[in-house]
Order: structure tokens, then C-alpha cells, then sequence
């Protein structure tokens, strides 16, 4: 099973205009990773494991990708570190129904003096086996808005191949990086790109002037 972890948080400074996982804002390609692959440079994506060479500071800017084997169990942890009283990130992902094995607020919601939730701390409520996750009517969803200064634990199984974008629906984080692409599969095992498909930049609208 591939367990991937991602914590929500916002830049040091708290600036505005900057949301990210894992430490990575999001950045666009510069093509459809599905239909022009090869219009998409290497160094372009990167991810926790592999942050991008210029990454300095506590901020990554890059096209977050996660690759997933066709086929595979995915669990996929989401912590809130963002810690704001007023705001859950609504979590939706493209391609797949996902499972919520379990969600909580182990340290209760934000509050002036609450005590911050954290990867570590969710990692020492397991190693305790205070982590529970229900295995026998798990819900079903697309969309899960994760509790404030606390986490949610989803599973999906990887048998859609394609890059399927998982994301903050709050569009203003989306945009501003709180989102990141799965490749599932290679891209041998998804389905060609049809024959004439539309080229990135090539589509003129036929315009009729009327007399
Ligand atoms: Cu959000």
C-alpha cells in the first residue's frame, strides 16, 4: 500500500497568496500532461521526495506530482497545520471515489491557545494505536472538508490511470497552490491520445462575421 502524507499549511510569513502541501505550492504545466507529455520539461515536477534544485526556503513552487502504480491501494493522510479558526479545506479528488477510514480533532478545534496539530503528533496517536480507522462501512466521497487543526484519512484504489488532480476546493487556495496531480500509472498504460486531439494553443474558433 502506498501511505502518502500531506499537511496543509500556509507560508511562514502568512502570506496571502501562497498555499501549499507538504511545502509545495502548486504551479500549472505548460501543456496537458495527458495528451503532451513531452511538451512538459522533467525538472518541472517535483515532490516531497524530490524537491526542485532552486528550493531553498520553506517554499517550493513546482508542478507537485505524486507517481502512483496502476492498481495500487492508496492511503492518503491530510493534517491540518493551517490552524485557522474559521477555515476547512474542502479536499476533492478527480478520477476516483475515495474511502474516509476516519477523521478527527484529537486536540480539539482552533482556539486562541490551542495546542497545533502536526504530522508528528498525528504519527504518535498511531504509534499508540489511538488512530482509529473504520474498516467496515467506510463513506464513500469525492469531497472531504478536513477538521480544522485536525485530520482525515482516505483510501482509494489506483485502477483509473491518467494525472487526476486532488486539490482545496476553496478556489482562492487552489489557485494558489494547494493542489497536486497523482500519475497513476505509466503513461504506456493509459489510453492513447485520439488521432487530430486538440494541440495546446492551436484551437482558433472558427469566427463567422455576419453580413
Ligand atoms: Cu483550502
Amino acid at each position: 500500500m502506498n501511505i502518502i502524507f500531506l499537511y496543509v499549511i500556509v507560508s511562514p510569513a502568512n502570506s496571502v497568496v501562497i498555499e501549499m502541501l507538504n511545502h509545495i505550492s502548486s504551479s500549472s504545466p505548460t501543456a496537458p500532461p495527458l495528451s503532451q507529455l513531452e511538451d512538459v520539461s522533467d525538472e518541472m515536477f517535483c515532490n516531497g521526495d524530490n524537491l526542485p534544485a532552486n528550493c531553498k526556503s520553506e517554499v517550493c513552487t513546482c508542478i507537485h506530482l505524486i507517481k502512483i502504480p496502476l492498481d495500487s491501494i492508496v492511503e492518503i493522510v491530510l493534517v491540518d497545520e493551517f490552524n485557522s479558526k474559521y477555515v476547512r479545506h474542502p479536499f476533492h479528488l478527480h478520477g476516483f471515489a475515495f474511502h474516509v477510514m476516519g477523521m478527527g480533532q484529537p486536540l480539539g478545534p482552533t482556539t486562541d491557545n490551542s495546542t497545533r496539530m502536526t504530522v508528528g503528533y498525528f504519527n504518535e496517536l498511531e504509534m499508540n494505536n489511538k488512530i482509529m480507522r473504520n474498516y467496515n462501512s467506510p463513506p464513500s466521497k469525492d469531497t472531504v472538508a478536513v477538521p480544522n487543526n485536525g485530520y482525515a484519512i482516505l483510501r482509494f484504489r489506483a485502477n483509473n490511470p491518467g494525472y487526476w488532480m486532488f486539490h482545496c476546493h476553496q478556489l482562492f487556495h487552489l489557485v494558489a497552490g494547494m493542489e497536486l496531480t497523482f500519475q497513476v500509472g505509466e503513461p504506456k498504460q493509459m489510453p492513447p491520445t485520439p488521432k487530430n486531439f486538440p494541440r495546446c494553443g492551436n484551437f482558433k474558433p472558427t469566427i463567422k462575421l455576419r453580413n
